[in-house]
């Protein structure tokens, strides 16, 4: 790609979501670059990546694919690991975010489950302050009828727990028509913000916080409490079951339960994982004035960045 000639700042852009919301899809259409992008259920992007700098309306700008909360390969935990590196990294390098994107599958009939918890995180992440910055978009309008497309579009507007708050401290809530001229027509919504601090960064970095303790740490290591006293409840109908099983001497019963009982404890371990990761994570150290240089260096001589962190194209 050749040299991008801006008269204005550079934009950075994040684009979150839930796996398969489109995210990759999004940043390749806008940015002319081609990141993979998934066809299964399974998430595709793993880890952070930056899409080729384009240039829009003189702003040379990046969008930042990121991972999303999933339950299929990485914990929230790690996601939330991999991308509070990357947020705290980049306000050490003083790059701070014109906007944030939020993008959410019109064609999801609730907003449920991980899509829900992609969101709070996302609200989290940001804070009141910055979401402004964002827009939550909504694709695949096309893949359903314009009927049922608004009422859901609507649902999501007015409700407390879906988009309502965030709307309300200044979000906008956009569409995209799977078109260039509409992914242009959304960034350009946010290219002329000033860019600003996330929340998390914030926390972390100007009020040293440790990650359990950030609004988004806080809210995760609740939610994986919460898993845990279901567990537990689970557990003690499932022994009572399997003692039930013995005395009965119902022996295809008794498997069956067992079986249940191993993919209980397996989930168990993985939340058990998820919470050390969070809890015992080491406190953010900014960088010292020789990892900053090396780091120069390092992008000069375009030596492979962090970890974590994939640039897709230099320019
Ligand atoms: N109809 C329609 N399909 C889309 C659109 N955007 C993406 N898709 C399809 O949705 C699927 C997932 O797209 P991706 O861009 O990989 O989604 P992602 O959010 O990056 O997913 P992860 O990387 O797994 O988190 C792919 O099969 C795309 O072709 C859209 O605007 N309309
Ligand atoms: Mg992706």
């Amino acid at each position: 790609m050749g040299k991008i000639r801006t008269s204005e700042a550079p934009v950075n852009i994040m684009v979150m979501g839930s796996t398969g919301a489109g995210k990759t899809s999004f940043i390749n259409l806008a940015s002319g670059s081609e990141l993979r992008t998934s066809s299964g259920l399974e998430s595709c992007t793993e880890q952070i990546q930056l899409a080729s700098p384009f240039t829009l309306d003189g702003h040379s700008v990046t969008l930042v694919d990121t991972p999303g909360f999933d339950d299929t390969t990485k914990s929230d935990s790690e996601i939330l690991t991999i991308i509070t590196d990357y947020v705290l990294s980049e306000y050490d390098k003083g790059n701070r975010f014109t906007g944030v994107i939020y993008l959410h599958r019109i064609t999801d009939n609730r907003l449920g489950g991980a899509a829900l918890r992609n969101f709070r995180f996302f609200c989290q992440l940001c804070g009141n302050d910055a979401l402004p910055n964002s827009a939550l978009v909504t694709n695949m309008w096309n893949s359903i009828s314009l009927e049922i497309a608004e009422a859901r579009e609507s649902e999501l507007k007015q409700k407390d727990i879906f988009f309502k708050p965030a709307l309300d401290a200044g979000a906008k809530l956009l569409r995209h028509d799977g078109t260039v001229e509409s992914a242009h027509a959304i960034l350009r919504q946010l290219i002329t913000n000033p860019p600003c601090t996330l929340l998390l960064q914030r926390e972390i970095i100007e009020e040293r916080k440790h990650i359990s303790e950030t609004a988004a740490g806080v809210a995760l290591l609740g939610e994986l409490a919460l898993a845990e006293q279901k567990f537990r409840e689970q557990m003690r109908e499932l022994l009572k079951e399997i003692d039930e099983a013995i005395k009965q001497n119902d022996e295809a019963d008794r498997l069956e339960l067992e079986e249940n009982r191993r993919r209980l404890e397996a989930q168990h371990a993985r939340r058990e994982e998820a919470e050390r990761t969070i809890k015992e994570a080491p406190m953010y150290k900014r960088p010292t004035i020789w990892r900053k240089l090396r780091d120069i260096i390092s992008s000069i001589l375009c030596i492979p960045g962090r970890r974590g962190l994939t640039q897709t194209s230099i320019v």
